[in-house]
């Protein structure tokens, strides 16, 4: 579906691009006088550039409001079950593994040796929370399980031969 609007889209301002071109190669050859057409487009160059100053202010602005991104997700009142993850060449090691749904979960995330990811995979392989796990270094992951099944801690980062068999595994029951 995106790959479709994605191609459709490019298609289409690549027809647009191409018919400017094609426009500008044709009105090449007329002459017309420079001052008048020079002012006309100063002055529609100024209101686009007001126009997307302002548009790319309100952006900002709308998309920052939510800072700092990594705040809990299940408020500040509520304590969450914190686990603690150990990343070593190659496997998990997990404070707890046995989850219940809606339960606040924080992850905290670290490697014994190589730099790791810690990747949780629900059962359609969809990936629902990942961090780095970092030698000497903590990472908080927040997650609170939606649907109750068997959920897989993959390895997102390459890290030695072993790398493919990092899998870990999460049950959430309701
Ligand atoms: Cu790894």
């Amino acid at each position: 579906m995106v790959q479709t609007v994605a191609w459709v889209t490019s298609l289409f301002f690549m027809i647009v691009v191409a018919a400017v071109f094609l426009i500008v190669v044709i009105k090449s050859k007329e002459k017309r006088d420079y001052e008048p057409i020079k002012k006309k487009w100063y002055k529609a160059r100024t209101f686009y550039a007001t126009i997307l100053v302002i548009f790319f202010i309100v952006v900002t602005i709308y998309t920052l409001r939510e800072l700092p991104y990594d705040q809990p997700v299940y408020g500040e009142e509520i304590k969450p079950t914190i686990v603690d993850v150990e990343a070593l060449q190659f496997g998990w090691k997990m404070s707890e593994t046995e989850f219940k749904v809606g339960e606040p979960i924080e992850f905290h995330v670290t490697s014994g040796d190589v730099t790791h990811g810690f990747g949780i995979y629900d059962e359609n392989m969809n990936l629902i929370a990942q961090t780095q796990a970092m030698p000497a270094y903590t990472n908080k992951v927040y997650t609170t399980f939606d649907e109750p099944g068997t959920y897989e801690i993959l390895c997102l980062e390459y890290c030695g031969l072993g790398h493919h068999v990092m899998i870990g595994k999460l049950e959430v029951t309701e």
